[in-house]
């Protein structure tokens, strides 16, 4: 593993700006269940602290969405690597993100789900890097907008790594870009 990451958005300051989105989440869908819909892997996280934070009655559902491999761009390529257990249909359904980025990835996912009969479907993601869209995605509950670097930490990994820290860091020098 490369140099040491440096801290962008301290733990503290995500766990107070989760306490809001939850808050917010919990005025504008009052009456449960609402579904959460976490993309692994670098949801997981996002997804354990948002739940805690809703008053609402939730229920927590994972898909399984790759696009990045192990590299820092997105490949394009798009796959379900694990489909949802549950069927949606005329539900309140709130995708959770970690980071939307090129918008590739929940530009496709909106289009699988929304077949699938929701009663609502909205996105909600902690960090949004608004410069690198190449699809026009817009959340309605965003936690940061960040700029256009690579952030790993809180369930972001670079090659599977730094999962685990507590904080959203950028990676050092050295890490080359692939
Ligand atoms: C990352 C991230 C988002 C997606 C955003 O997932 O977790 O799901 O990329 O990128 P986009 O807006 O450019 O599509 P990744 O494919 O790296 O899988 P992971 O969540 O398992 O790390
Ligand atoms: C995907 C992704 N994964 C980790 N860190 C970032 O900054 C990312 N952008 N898109």
């Amino acid at each position: 593993m490369a140099a040491p990451p440096r801290v962008f958005l301290p733990e503290h300051k995500i766990q107070e700006r989760i306490r809001e989105m939850g808050e917010q989440i919990s005025r504008d869908y009052p009456h449960g269940p609402l579904y959460l819909i976490a993309i692994l892997k670098g949801a997981f996280m996002f997804v354990a602290d948002l739940t805690r934070a809703i008053s609402t009655p939730t229920r927590i559902e994972f898909i399984g969405i790759s696009s990045y491999g192990r590299g820092k761009t997105s490949s394009g390529e798009v796959r379900v690597t694990k489909d949802l257990d549950v069927s949606i249909e005329g539900h309140d359904v709130l995708i959770v993100e970690d980071i939307v980025d090129s918008g590739v990835t929940l530009t496709y996912l909106l289009n699988v789900l929304g077949q699938r009969k929701p009663k609502s479907l909205e996105i909600a993601t902690l960090l949004d890097k608004p410069e690198r869209r190449l699809r026009p995605v817009q959340a309605a509950y965003v936690g940061f907008q960040i700029p256009d670097e690579f952030v790993v930490g809180y369930g972001l990994d670079y090659a599977e790594d730094y999962r685990n820290l507590r904080d959203i860091c950028v990676l050092g020098e050295g890490v080359a870009a692939v």
